[in-house]
This record gives structure tokens, C-alpha cells and sequence, in this order.
């Protein structure tokens, strides 16, 4: 349990090398990759944003906690995908434009790997014209869209709105997600289903895939 809360101040200190020790030690001592991802990094970033609100700490000390995530999830990555099984579909993965925050999605995008999914990563700061030449080009069964600040959410009804005008609607099953997002606004913008988080996630674009067979 000492990795745990290792992790947790590892995090929040922004020490990248102690988080990535600690990770691999957890996994190694036997704990799963979702126990060291739930009660470790997830609890610490939960944590760093509350200081941040409260003006307790700014933004660089939440980069490097943010830096110090992601050198967690990459230790995690390997044991959360599984790359031998077949792929159950293709989808189109991004955060919309304006947002920069990307370690929710990233999550999202390793959850769905590891539940044999084909993902396009379209990383941060996405165009609506950006996803639909991807769509177009791929033909991906499902586009899901992050969103980290209420300011940047109504652009997911945008590119929504944009798939409208490019006939590509029916051909494409719309998840979105990220902290701010609710099942009320994804039924409000008409997406076709909401997630609140990477797990959930999973389970939401199997739904939406099965629909599509
Ligand atoms: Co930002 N930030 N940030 N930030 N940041 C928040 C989001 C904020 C809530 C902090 C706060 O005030 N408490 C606040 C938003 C307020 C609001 O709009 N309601 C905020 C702000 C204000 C800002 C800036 C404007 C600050 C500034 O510059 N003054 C700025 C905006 C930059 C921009 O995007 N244009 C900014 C910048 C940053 C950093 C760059 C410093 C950094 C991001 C680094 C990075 O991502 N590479 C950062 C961070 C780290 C945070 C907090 C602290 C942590 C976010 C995070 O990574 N959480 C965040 C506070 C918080 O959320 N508690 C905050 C961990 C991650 C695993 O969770 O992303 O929620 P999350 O993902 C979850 C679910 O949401 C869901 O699954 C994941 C869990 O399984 N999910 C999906 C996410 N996407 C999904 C998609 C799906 C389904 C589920 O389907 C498609």
C-alpha cells in the first residue's frame, strides 16, 4: 500500500521518476493496473485540481503533476492494452479545438485499445473540418470527442453540427466525455451516447458499434 501512496505524493510533487517507479513496483508487488490507476494516479490529480481551484498551486505545477501522470500511464499502458486480440472496430479519438488537456483522453484511448479496438488518435486542439476529413478518409465506426473546460464543450456540437451539413451523421456513432460533460448535454447536442469515464467509455462504444452491424 506504501506504493500507493507514494504515488499519490510522487504525483502531486510532479516527480515523473518516482511515479514510474512506484507504478512498476505496484504492478510487480501484484496490485492491478485499475487499483494503481484508481486509488494512485486518478486520486492525486483529483487532488491537484482541487489546489488549483482554490489558487493553492498554478500551472506549471500542474503540468508537471500532469507530466508525472503520463509517465505513470505509460508504465500502465502494456498491461491495460492487449494488442493480440482483433480489432472490433475503428475509432476517431480527439480532443475538440481550444482544449489542450489530453490526459483523460489518452486514457480513454488506451481503455479502448485494451477492449480491441482500432484507435485514431487525433490528439488536442481538434478542428471540426480536422475530424471530418480523418472520418471521411478512415471511415471509423465511432468518433469520440474529450472536452476538459466548459468553454470549449460547445464545439462538440459543433463538429456534430458540421457532420449534419456533410451528410456524414448516420454514418457515424457520436460519444463524448470529459469532466464538465453530461448525459443531458450529449442528449441536447444529439450525440449518440455520453461517458464518464474510460471504462465507461468502453462499454459505450461496443454499444454503439453492435448498433452499426
Ligand atoms: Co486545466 N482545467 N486548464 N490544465 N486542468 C481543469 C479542467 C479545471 C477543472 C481545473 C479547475 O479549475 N479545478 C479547469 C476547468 C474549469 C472549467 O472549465 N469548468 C481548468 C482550467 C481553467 C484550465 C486553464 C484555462 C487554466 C489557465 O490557463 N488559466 C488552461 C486551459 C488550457 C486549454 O485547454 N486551452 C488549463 C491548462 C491545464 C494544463 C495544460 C496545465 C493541464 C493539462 C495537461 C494535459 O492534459 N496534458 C491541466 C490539468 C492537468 C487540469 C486538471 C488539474 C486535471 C485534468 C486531468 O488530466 N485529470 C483539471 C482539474 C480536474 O479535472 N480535476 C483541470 C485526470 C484525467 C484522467 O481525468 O481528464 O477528467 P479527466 O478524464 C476522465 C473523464 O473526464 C473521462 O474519462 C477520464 C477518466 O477515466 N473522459 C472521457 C475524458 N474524456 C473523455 C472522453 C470520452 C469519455 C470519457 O468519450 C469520448
Amino acid at each position: 500500500m506504501d506504493y500507493i501512496i507514494n504515488i499519490v505524493e510522487d504525483l502531486q510533487a510532479g516527480n515523473a521518476e518516482g511515479v514510474k517507479t512506484n507504478v512498476e513496483q505496484a504492478l510487480e508487488s501484484g496490485m492491478s493496473a485499475d487499483e494503481v490507476l484508481q486509488q494512485g494516479m486518478m486520486k492525486a490529480m483529483a487532488v491537484v485540481g482541487e489546489k488549483f481551484k482554490k489558487d493553492e498551486i498554478f500551472v506549471p505545477e500542474v503540468l508537471v503533476a500532469a507530466r508525472a501522470m503520463k509517465r505513470g500511464m505509460k508504465v500502465l499502458k502494456p498491461v491495460l492494452v492487449d494488442d493480440k486480440v482483433e480489432s472490433q472496430g475503428t475509432v476517431l479519438l480527439g480532443t475538440v479545438k481550444g482544449d489542450l488537456h489530453d490526459i483523460g483522453k489518452n486514457l480513454v484511448g488506451m481503455m479502448l485499445e485494451g477492449g480491441g479496438f482500432e484507435v485514431i488518435d487525433m490528439g488536442v486542439d481538434v478542428e471540426a473540418a480536422e475530424f471530418v476529413a480523418k472520418l471521411k478518409e478512415e471511415q471509423a465506426d465511432v468518433l469520440a470527442m474529450s472536452a476538459l473546460l466548459t468553454t470549449t464543450m460547445p464545439e462538440m456540437k459543433n463538429v456534430i453540427d458540421v457532420l449534419k451539413e456533410e451528410g456524414l451523421r448516420d454514418k457515424v456513432k457520436v460519444i463524448i466525455g470529459g469532466a464538465p460533460v453530461t448525459c443531458d448535454y450529449a442528449d441536447q447536442i444529439e450525440a449518440d451516447a455520453y461517458a464518464k469515464d474510460a471504462a465507461s467509455a468502453v462499454d459505450k462504444v461496443k454499444e454503439a458499434v453492435t448498433s452499426l452491424k
